[in-house]
């Protein structure tokens, strides 16, 4: 089955506001009642970030979100742990510093999807003569609080390099790092990148940390966020 990749979550807990006077569930649930508002908002594809927690806690946060994305139909990527993938039948997104995505593979199988992070062409040319990754997660576009240990910013100019590596290959690709509702725009219309064969290479999506997860209101940053890119005016 086909993913949409347009609006891309990925979560963390650490930025979550705290819960609105509204908001009456349990005060642990809250991440999920925030994730799920994101999801009715117009979240498509969904991912699991942990980066300061125990193997058994990321467990029990991936399975919960599981269950929600579920109830959504849109497919959850777990973030670096490939363990925890398998054993909840998810998808996965590997970094480069993470486990080799042709051996992450081998475990997955065939049938999930599996994610790669690249900040230079050369990257992305390896993962193209891999052929394993469904997509690639282009970043930093821009400078963001929210990694520790960036890698160099991109800048649009970086990301279309990337999207003219790609060319008409069938791996999709989002970019991250600062995508929020004002460098939507400029991220749009500086990244297309000619074919050779004609035409033009286009972002299949937005991922995003903060843009969501610092939201009160995650319902509305997600509907604005995919309006946004939705609304892009592609080249022909
Ligand atoms: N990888 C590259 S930048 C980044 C990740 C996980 C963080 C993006 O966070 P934000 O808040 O959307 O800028
Ligand atoms: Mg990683």
């Amino acid at each position: 089955p086909r993913v949409d990749y347009s609006l891309y979550y990925v979560t963390g807990r650490s930025l979550l506001p705290p819960a609105p006077a509204s908001y009456t569930g349990p005060p642990d649930e809250w991440y999920l009642a925030h994730l799920e508002q994101a999801l009715a908002g117009g979240v498509t594809v969904v991912q699991v970030r942990e980066k300061d927690v125990d193997g058994g806690e990321f467990y029990e946060v991936a399975r919960r979100s599981k269950e929600v994305c579920d109830r959504y139909n849109v497919p959850l990527f777990i973030n670096d742990r490939l363990d925890i993938a398998c054993l909840l039948e998810c998808h996965l997104h590997v970094g480069q510093s993470d486990l080799p995505a042709r051996l992450a593979r081998q475990l997955l199988g065939p049938d999930a999807l599996l994610g790669v992070s690249v900040n230079t062409v050369d990257e992305m040319r390896e993962v193209l003569e891999e052929g394993v990754a469904d997509y690639v997660g282009v970043g930093p576009c821009f400078g963001t609080q929210t990694k520790k240990n960036l890698n160099p910013i991109m800048g649009p100019r970086g990301v279309r390099a990337i999207l003219e590596t790609l060319g008409d290959s069938e791996v999709k690709a989002v970019v991250i790092g600062g995508i929020t509702p004002t460098t939507i725009p400029n991220v749009l219309a500086q990244t297309p990148a000619p074919l050779t064969s004609g035409g033009y290479r286009h972002l299949d999506g937005l991922a995003v940390v903060s843009s969501i997860a610092a939201a009160t209101d995650p319902f509305t940053a997600a509907t604005e966020l995919r309006a946004l890119f939705l609304g892009r005016k592609m080249l022909p």
